[in-house]
């Protein structure tokens, strides 16, 4: 903290409330000692990629942990979105949400096949079931759900759409892990689930991915792809590419498995912090968290309504900035709006109305174990101030926001 008055506001000339940023996506990280202790036994062993056996141990733990049959582990979560599409023989068209980070549609793209938005449900923020349907045409061969900031699509529903219109259902749950709908671990979920482990999820792998899935010939076939296709020493059986975990990576999964609930305790706790200091301010609104599932909290979403808060999102994401409270605009402007896509499908928007309102109101604050209960305050009355003052800060702003 450098100065004592929440008034003297830093965009407004005086000194940053936090002296360091505090960052969304700041990595967890378990105990340093069991981290180096496994790299030594890496070293030691001089066995350091190829589903080694550090790797094989992770697969093992998280398949347990999500009760699924299989985990195949990656080196990022795009190139494992890329070998499930493929490994499920997508073609043509597939349906996805536009309010997802832009790796769910490239990783499509990627792969040659046209990426067709769906408009989201204002309320779940996650792609909207209902108007799924109108989107299918004979080029259709698959519905992508996004489980976006950790809350479950409505997979029933999904479902059902994706066997009616003979479509494969499959999910990115980069944000899910540690997540349950209907009692259920993700994971568990149509075809095949994804995971990102990067560094900034809840749970990380320095870099990684993985597919996971119930399905043995699935398996089979991710497995076969993350490794160029090798079946035995010099036998390739079908085409592939690099998409292996390294040991190190695997050493911090596995440390970081050990202390997972120690996250999440530390966001649902800040995430009770920010709801008791944001309550009742007039115009913004946290994202809820079903109390009867899992989640791992790890995302503290808000939406700001300009007319009612006074300050419009970007003007309050200036303002926090500014303070070193590094407030994200996950996931302005919405993928749709991001190149190739803008350019390639420039009437998009027209049927994504819920996604250009959300995409223009939405912020995301930072928790995790190294922001306290005491910096949440101090947030919280930052946005209260700002929220009972608007134009002494848009005044001062009337020649334009500071850039984001
Ligand atoms: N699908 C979805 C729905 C996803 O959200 C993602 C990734 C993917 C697929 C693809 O998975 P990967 O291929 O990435 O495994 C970040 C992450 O890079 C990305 O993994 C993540 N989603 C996305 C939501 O966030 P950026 O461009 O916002 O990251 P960056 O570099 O701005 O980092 C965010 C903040 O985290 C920084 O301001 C500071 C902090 N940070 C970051 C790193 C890397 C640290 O404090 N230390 C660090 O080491 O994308």
């Amino acid at each position: 903290m450098t100065r004592t008055n929440i008034a003297d506001l830093a965009l407004l000339g005086g000194s940053p409330w936090f002296s360091e940023p505090l960052h969304v996506g700041r990595p967890n990280v378990g105990d340093r000692e069991a981290f180096l202790e496994r790299v030594n036994g890496i070293l030691e062993r001089n066995w350091l990629t190829n589903q080694g056996p550090l790797v094989r141990e992770f697969e093992r733990r998280v398949a347990e942990k999500l009760k699924i049959k299989h985990c195949i582990a990656m080196c990022n979560g795009t190139v494992a979105l890329e070998i499930a599409i493929r490994a499920l023989g997508l073609t043509g068209e597939v349906i996805l949400p536009s309010f997802t980070f832009i790796a769910t549609a490239h990783a499509l793209q990627w792969q040659g096949i046209t990426p067709v938005f769906c408009d989201i449900d204002p309320v779940t923020f996650n792609i909207d079931p209902g108007r799924v349907e109108s989107l299918v045409t004979p080029r259709t061969t698959g519905l992508l759900g996004v489980h976006l900031y950790g809350r479950p699509c409505d997979v029933c529903a999904l479902s059902d759409i994706a066997t009616r219109r003979h479509l494969r259902l499959f999910f990115d749950a980069s944000h899910a892990f540690g997540a349950s709908h209907g009692g259920k671990t993700i994971g568990s979920f149509g075809e095949c689930e994804v995971f990102s482990f990067h560094a900034t999820k809840c749970f990380n792998t320095l870099e990684g991915g993985a597919v996971v899935t119930n399905d043995d010939d699935l398996a089979e076939k991710v497995r076969l792809m993350k490794n160029f296709g090798f079946s035995g020493l010099d036998n390739v059986i079908h085409i592939g590419t690099n998409g292996k975990m390294n040991e190190v990576s695997a050493a911090m999964g596995l440390t970081n498995l050990e202390h997972l609930d120690r996250f999440i305790a530390a966001n649902r706790r800040n995430y009770r912090c920010y709801r008791e200091g944001l309550e009742g301010i007039p115009g913004l609104s946290l994202i809820s968290r079903d109390g009867e599932e899992n989640s791992n909290y790890h995302y503290v979403v808000a939406k700001v309504e300009a007319t009612e808060f006074g300050l419009n999102r970007d003007l309050l994401v200036a303002l926090l900035r500014a303070e070193n409270v590094m407030a994200r605009r996950y996931f302005h402007p919405g993928c749709h709006r991001m190149e190739p896509y803008r350019s390639l499908y420039p009437h998009a928007g027209l049927q994504l109305a819920a996604t250009e309102a959300l995409c223009d109101r939405i912020l995301v604050l930072p928790t995790g174990p190294s922001v306290s209960p005491e910096d949440i305050v101090a947030i919280c009355a930052l946005i209260r101030y700002a929220a009972e003052h608007p134009q002494r800060v848009s005044a001062h702003c009337s020649d334009g926001p500071s850039p984001i």
